[in-house]
């Protein structure tokens, strides 16, 4: 899907030192990395995001427990289990998405490529629809 693809982290250690995983911006994080957030403490049944990005670019981790993300490009739908340390799901403009299915113990970490504008945020599915045909 455009805009939306697993990116594999280098994990490095063993089993009995643990794993240590580095993030470098235009390296394996495909921008310049503006902000880090976090969620957690949320709920099984809860469901977050439902929105898209005008410009903003993202990578989400899942640092512990696991999450589900669905994303939507305006055709099609792809649903991707984010439930390793290492796994990083890039999410680009114009992806509806939605996050599911936490873990108890679920934190989902987040660089993002710049700082926090709610102007940059579509949270009307039908304009984000529409939005696309017209692209
Ligand atoms: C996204 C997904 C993956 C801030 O004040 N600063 C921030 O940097 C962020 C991200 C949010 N906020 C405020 C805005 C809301 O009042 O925190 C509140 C919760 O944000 P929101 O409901 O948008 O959270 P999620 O988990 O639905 O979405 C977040 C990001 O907002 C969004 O960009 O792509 O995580």
């Amino acid at each position: 899907m455009k805009n939306c693809k697993i990116i594999d982290f280098i994990k490095r250690g063993d089993r009995k030192l643990g794993y240590l995983v580095a993030l470098e911006e235009n390296r394996n994080i495909p921008f310049d990395v503006k902000r880090v957030y976090y969620t957690y403490g949320v709920e099984s049944g809860s469901i977050r995001g439902k929105h898209a990005h005008k410009e903003l670019e993202q990578v989400l981790i899942c640092v512990s427990g696991n999450l589900t993300v669905r994303c939507f490009d305006g055709e099609k739908f792809e649903e991707i289990d984010l439930d390793s340390e290492s796994t990083g799901l890039y999410i680009g403009p114009m992806i509806w998405h939605e996050m599911y299915g936490y873990d108890k113990n679920t934190v989902l970490m987040v660089l993002a490529s710049d700082y926090y504008n709610e102007e940059d945020y579509i949270r009307d599915y039908d304009k984000f629809n529409i939005l696309c045909q017209e692209v």
